[in-house]
């Protein structure tokens, strides 16, 4: 048996179990969860790409729009499957796999007809996002703030279902980043290298779980750089690429960058030196790690990389403190990941939904908690020669720190970033993301 069917029953237990918790503690009998529809483009008559909603995900891998999950604690979930009649577009397939003996599965041809399945007697909330019509149908409750708070603070921990969903998906995504630097070390343009990626990755575009961020040279100082330029760069002016780009398996994704330089350079010990702390910190992870300090802990390693390699004349702690490292490293270490590749949850202090803050200066952090076994999360530091963040450092009194000479010679490699993703263990983590690049 594949090992997914094996895990799925334990992961729908959990499920279950978060909603009848979660119900009890918020007073309603039953909820219902919507998938999503599509929409359209304005004045046009053809859909954007449709994207599930996370909390119909979580339930189970249907990637199909106007479908709900209907549950009401003690009984079994049933799944409202759209199956439209349709000559225009393919409708869905049956529904098919190791997880649709556990639903009771019921078809409907429109989306108007899904409301004699839905939950009547009591107190229902709805969940996913609304519609007009919704209205009709006697719902009412629409995302509870207590509901869904309690919904996302279990989603911290992953079962064992989605931790394999999350391997594959980095098993996938390791496959688009060979053949990305491969493309690259052959003097491809950003755009064949982005089509390398979802050739290997048997991804169309909108099934990524986010948008490739393929920069070549200083694009990688645009840190969500959203272009692919078609032209190649002539021969002596391809210096460095970096590649930040993940895969989904069952409606969960990967996180993955690298990045490379062409030749054996002062670039090439930039991603060295930031490479080796990454790893020395992503192998550092286990439980009662408070991941702010860990944060921190890189803006440090980032001050010593800086001054090792002769940009600033302070050490890291000095770096840290006069705020030197934030001009190299503007964005957090990290996130959780998911259902969502930010997944939620990140700030909780509690199921309430109370948030734990940001360290002062850090407004860019997405996770501010104490690291616990069964979290998934990414572990992304970086070093970028930002111009506009540049030119500010240039104008305060930190600047006499600065080598600026060797700062403007790197400009044109834009930045390293280096990201893997970790499962915490009881005990340690799991690398989900480095075994693939090694085999
Ligand atoms: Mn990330």
């Amino acid at each position: 048996m594949d090992k997914l069917a094996e895990l799925y029953p334990a992961h729908l237990d959990y499920v279950r179990q978060q909603y009848d918790r979660a119900l009890s503690a918020t007073g309603y009998d039953s909820v219902a969860v919507h998938g999503g529809a599509e929409h359209m483009i304005f004045l046009d008559d053809m859909p954007y790409p449709f994207k599930p909603a996370a909390h119909f995900k979580w339930w189970l891998p249907v990637n199909n729009p106007n479908c709900f999950v209907a549950y009401t604690p003690g009984q079994k979930p049933v799944l409202v499957y759209w199956q439209p009649v349709d000559y225009w577009y393919k409708p869905a397939a049956d529904p098919e796999g190791y997880w649709t003996s556990l639903f009771d599965i019921r078809l409907v041809a429109n989306a108007e007809e899904a409301e004699k399945h839905l939950p009547k007697k009591g107190k229902v909330a709805f969940l996913g996002e609304w519609a007009e019509h919704f209205g009709n149908w006697g719902l009412k409750e629409a995302n509870p703030k207590p509901l869904e708070s309690r919904l996302h603070w279990s989603r911290t921990w992953k079962t064992d279902y989605e931790v394999e969903c999350i391997r594959r998906a980095n098993e996938v995504s390791v496959r688009g980043h060979k053949a990305a630097e491969k493309a690259f070390r052959s003097g491809a343009s950003e755009f064949e290298i982005h089509i390398a990626y979802l050739a290997a990755t048997e991804h169309n575009e909108h099934q990524l779980p986010y948008g490739n961020i393929v920069a070549v040279n200083q694009n990688a100082a645009v840190l969500h750089y959203q272009h692919q330029e078609r032209e190649r760069s002539k021969e002596g002016n391809l210096h460095s690429f970096l590649l930040d780009a993940g895969a989904v398996v069952n409606g969960y994704a990967s996180d993955i960058t690298r990045t490379y330089s062409r030749e054996r350079d002062e670039f090439q010990q930039l991603i060295d030196l930031t490479d080796e702390f990454q790893q020395q910190m992503a192998n550092s992870v286990k439980p009662g790690l408070d991941y702010k300090e860990f944060h921190l802990e890189a803006h440090r390693h980032v001050g010593d990389v800086l001054h090792k390699m002769k940009f600033i004349d302070v050490d890291g702690e000095e770096a840290v403190k006069r705020r030197i490292t934030s001009t190299f490293f503007p964005h957090g270490l990290g996130h959780f990941l998911g259902l969502q590749v930010h997944d939620v949850a990140g700030f909780h202090k509690d199921e309430s939904g109370e948030t734990i803050a940001k360290p002062e200066g850090h407004p860019y952090l997405r996770l501010t908690r104490l690291i616990e076994p069964r979290m998934v999360f990414t572990v992304e530091p970086g070093i970028y020669f930002i111009d506009s963040l540049l030119g500010e450092l240039r104008k305060s009194d930190e600047s006499k720190h600065v080598n600026w000479e060797k700062v403007d010679s790197f400009r044109k490699f834009g930045g390293v970033r280096i990201e893997d993703d970790i499962l915490v263990t009881e005990t340690g983590n799991e690398n989900l993301t480095r075994p693939y690049f090694a085999a």
